[in-house]
């Protein structure tokens, strides 16, 4: 493949933007190598500037589960464009979004629409404190909320109960008020839900883990935080940027029946547009300015070209069979990559559910961080670069996650899977 054009962006990029990129995994810092710029996508291709085309598994991260400029998406966008781009006043297409959203997550009696998961996800985390009159929070190693300071936190060092900054820039101050427990360990939570007694405000989790690779809750792991945050008085957040309207209609908090407090969603619920939600118990979000004392504000909340986009998207999501088919799509490529790497003496693991999966290069299961950190990440580099040079486009990184969308064709995977085979031979 030749990739002079993306090279020569590349090089005028890198002189006006840190890496190059506007958000650090877009990079390949993680995979080595450059990344081609992308000129152009339709269903479950994408075009880079050297015109090579790429079956797209990343679909923006997320949200294009209906894959590249879905007809209804695109049409809703330019209409409302044509009628204007934003007005910073409340529009009608925001109460039909709120109330589309609120058929399917029914825990979120009332809502605030925003554009980005970190502004959600940090919204969310500012009313727990707010509600509770508490400021510790509970996240997990491996789960990703953003780039919030309080939650670029990661575990502090041996025993200790407070967090450290996991980013330049956020104070060690701020970072002692989040505490780290290990994903799908409730005793690690229970320690430190008792060594910060009646301090906890909230814990935040990813019902579905996917910004360490995919990792699934195992049994009871999230029936233990909903009732340890209530008998401790804490809130239950629940993170569905990635899993909402993902794993489920109404996410992993349908699949799984847990009920949380207050839920984060944002990438599908915006039809790619920068729009992101979070919302709960009426009781909790009449804390919300204007009606409380809780700030958060925002120029573009509820944008109305974003909406149009939130709209068209899950109007269409609600097309009879779509998770059966995302399911059927999804479960045919795990089967043949498990196959392809079995027979090539390279087995791996495979943590999938619905559209949503990740290729560990690790034989033992990978239920937590300290699993996924023992993973062969060199070997994924390989993995990524074999498949990128055959027109197929992995995350360009091994602790993210595969995206099937309602576009990825028997043919696609068939392609997929060829690939796949003669890459697994260089391993
Ligand atoms: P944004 O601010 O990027 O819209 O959302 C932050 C966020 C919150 N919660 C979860 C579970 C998320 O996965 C994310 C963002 N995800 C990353 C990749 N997994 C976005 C890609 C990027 O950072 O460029």
């Amino acid at each position: 493949m030749k990739h002079d054009t993306s090279h020569r962006l590349y090089e005028e990029a890198k002189k006006l933007l840190p890496g190059g990129v506007n958000s650090p995994v877009r990079s390949f810092k993680g995979v080595g190598g450059e990344p081609p710029f992308i000129l152009r996508g339709r269903g479950s291709r994408i075009w880079d500037a050297d015109n090579n085309e790429y079956i797209d598994y990343v679909g923006s991260w997320g949200p294009l589960i209906l894959g590249h400029a879905h007809p209804g998406v695109t049409l809703a966008v330019r209409e409302m464009a044509s009628r204007g781009t934003s007005f910073g006043a409340p529009t009608p297409g925001e109460v039909q979004l709120a109330q589309l959203i609120q058929t399917a997550f029914p825990s979120m009696q009332m809502m605030r629409l925003v554009s980005s998961g970190t502004e959600a996800c940090m919204s969310a985390v500012r009313l727990a404190r707010a509600f509770t009159s508490r400021s510790k929070i509970i996240k997990f190693n491996g789960c990703y909320h953003g780039h919030a300071d309080s939650l670029l936190v990661k575990a502090g060092s041996g025993g200790a109960t407070f967090g450290v900054p996991d980013s330049a820039g956020v104070p060690a101050s701020f970072a002692a008020e989040t505490l780290v427990a290990e994903y799908n360990d409730l005793a690690s939570v229970d320690r430190l839900i008792h060594a910060n007694a009646g301090g906890i405000a909230a814990i935040i989790v990813e019902p579905i883990a996917a910004n360490m690779g995919v990792v699934l809750p195992q049994a009871g792991f999230l029936e233990g935080l909903r009732s340890l945050t209530a008998e401790a008085g804490a809130l239950l957040i629940f993170d569905e940027v990635i899993t909402g309207f993902r794993v489920a209609w109404g996410g992993a908090q349908q699949r799984y029946a847990v009920t949380p407090d207050l839920t984060c969603l944002g990438k599908i619920v915006g039809g790619g547009m920068p729009l992101a939600v979070y919302g709960g118990s009426a009781d909790i979000m009449r804390q919300v300015a204007p009606l409380g004392a809780m700030y958060q504000a925002g120029t573009l909340s509820g944008n109305p070209v974003a909406v149009a986009a939130g709209i068209a998207m899950l109007h269409a999501l609600q097309t009879p069979k779509v998770y059966e088919r995302l399911e059927e799509t999804s479960a045919s490529l795990e089967a043949g990559l498990r196959d392809i790497f079995k027979q090539a003496g390279r087995p791996v693991t495979i943590n999938r559910i619905g559209s949503l999966m990740t290729v560990f290069f690790r034989q033992s299961p990978v239920q937590n961080w300290s699993d996924v950190e023992k993973s062969d990440v060199p070997a994924y580099g390989k993995f990524f670069h074999g498949m990128l040079d055959r027109g197929v486009y992995l995350a360009p990184s091994a602790f993210e996650a595969m995206f099937v969308s309602l576009t990825h064709t028997p043919d696609d995977i068939e392609e997929t899977l060829i690939a796949t085979k003669q890459v697994a031979a260089t391993l």
